[in-house]
């Protein structure tokens, strides 16, 4: 038989290509070097530097499934997924501000753009120089942003938009903004614009307060007669399944980034009961103690597996969204979880920011509720087993 490795135990690395562990190795490095020593600051000061987008930017990291002919990496699913656990391993706050920048941001310019906006946005979004956000959540329309108010108004030369966004990622470091909107142009359906920071009526003031996902910046979009060209409608969707396009992508990003997240708090949590002694012996000798390294070890092992085979189908072009709604459902969960035990057997030490597991704990809570909470992720499977909506 072949040996266990209790940190890898389907030997998940065996099942990677040469290139994806490249930049699964690579991801890693930039990781430890460039966003573990940033961190505590940045979590703590509720601070987002810019530069980092930069420095993702240089190391390969965004754009990471996009073509290179548009300076992206033009690798696999798989990759794009092993470079979320990665960062994800450090913070979930930066993978958001990665995933965002690939997934909502890039994705929806290389898919459903024009070749002018392709050129004009991705090699500067892939290199870090502009910051992008995506506008699809609003005061009034989360869970179902079909309920969207925003409106893009027909003009002579383009449209006029007037509506808010809510809870937006990067959007007040933002130089672009993929938003969504109804217009009334196109008997209300959904169209994504892309707008540039500076425009006249757009702005993205700062959401301040926040308790979760602290190192990274959450604003507004405000648009208030923000007036476009017809260059800045991406041509080649309508509807909802345009904004639903991206969040695929995003969402099955996420799930190997909650996985980063959860593996962090199990390898701390391990080193913890090796390392402290209660009644004279290593907490790790303690049976509940080790019941729950089991657990994490099992639930980190299936959830990676799980993430690994949906990329996979993702790479092939066989992908269901309602996999994806599996995977992002259950690795969220499963890493909230996680966090929570890795803190408690940390003890007291476990709420303070130098141990790292309460700041996972905290940022999952949002990971679990942003594209797509844990409820919605359950009646999208719901709806798919009993063909009946219970949404609305
Ligand atoms: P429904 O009737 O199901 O569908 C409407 C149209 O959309 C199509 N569609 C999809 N297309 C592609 N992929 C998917 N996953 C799709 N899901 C739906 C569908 O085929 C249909 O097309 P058509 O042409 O027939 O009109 O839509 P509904 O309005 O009933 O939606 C229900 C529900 C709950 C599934 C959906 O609204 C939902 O997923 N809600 C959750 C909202 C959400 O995830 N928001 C995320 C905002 S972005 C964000 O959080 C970024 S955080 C990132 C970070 O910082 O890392
Ligand atoms: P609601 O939809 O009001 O849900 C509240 C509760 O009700 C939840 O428990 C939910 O599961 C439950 N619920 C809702 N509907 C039903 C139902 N039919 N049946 C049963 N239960 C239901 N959005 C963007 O567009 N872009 C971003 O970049 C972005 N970044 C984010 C960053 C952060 C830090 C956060 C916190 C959010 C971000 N979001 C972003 C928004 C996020 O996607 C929404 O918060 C999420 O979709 C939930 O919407 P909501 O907050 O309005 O909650």
């Amino acid at each position: 038989g072949a040996a266990f490795d209790w940190a890898d135990p389907f030997l998940l690395n065996e099942q990677l290509t040469e290139e994806e562990r490249m930049i699964r190795d690579s991801a890693a490095a930039f990781a430890a070097d460039r966003l573990a020593p940033r961190v505590t600051d940045a979590y703590l000061n509720e601070t987002t530097d810019p530069e980092i987008f930069r420095e993702m930017g240089a190391a390969g990291l965004l754009g990471v499934t996009v073509d290179d002919a548009y300076g992206g990496v033009g690798a696999s699913y798989v990759a794009y997924g092993l470079v979320a656990r990665e960062i994800e391993r450090i913070d979930s706050g930066y993978r958001s501000m990665a995933s965002v920048q690939s997934s909502l941001v890039m994705f929806p310019i290389e898919a459903y753009g024009s070749e002018e906006q392709k050129q004009r946005y991705l090699p500067k979004l892939a290199s870090g120089e502009y910051i992008g956000c995506f506008g699809l959540t609003e005061p009034d329309a989360g869970s179902d942003p079909a309920g969207m108010k925003t409106r893009a108004k027909k003009t002579e030369g383009g449209y006029v938009l007037n509506g808010a966004k809510m809870w937006i990622s990067n959007s007040p470091i933002a130089d672009v903004f993929v938003v969504w909107a109804k217009s009334d142009a196109h008997g209300g359906k959904v169209r994504g614009f892309v707008l540039e920071k500076g425009m006249k009526g757009l702005s993205a003031p700062k959401i301040e307060g926040k308790l979760s996902l602290r190192a990274s910046i959450t604003g507004e979009i405000v648009m208030d007669d923000v007036e476009v060209g017809e260059d800045a409608l991406l041509p080649n969707i309508e509807g909802m399944g345009g904004p639903f396009g991206c969040l695929n992508r995003a969402r099955y990003g996420i799930s190997w980034g909650a996985m980063g997240a959860a593996e962090d708090c199990w390898f701390r949590a391990r080193q913890y009961g090796l390392d402290r002694h209660q009644f004279n012996r290593p907490l790790a000798a303690t049976q509940l103690f080790q019941k729950k390294l089991a657990d994490m070890q099992t639930e980190i092992a299936l959830g990676l597996q799980a993430s690994l085979r949906v990329g996979r189908l993702f790479d092939e072009g066989r992908f269901a969204p309602e996999m994806i709604s599996i995977v992002k459902r259950n690795n969220c969960g499963k890493a909230l979880d996680i966090a929570r035990m890795a803190r408690d057997m940390h003890g007291g030490n476990g709420i303070s920011s130098e141990y790292h597991v309460i700041r996972h704990a905290q940022n999952l809570e949002t990971v679990n509720t942003y594209e797509g909470t844990h409820d919605v992720h359950a009646l999208i499977l719901g709806r798919a087993q009993t063909g009946i909506q219970a949404f609305g």
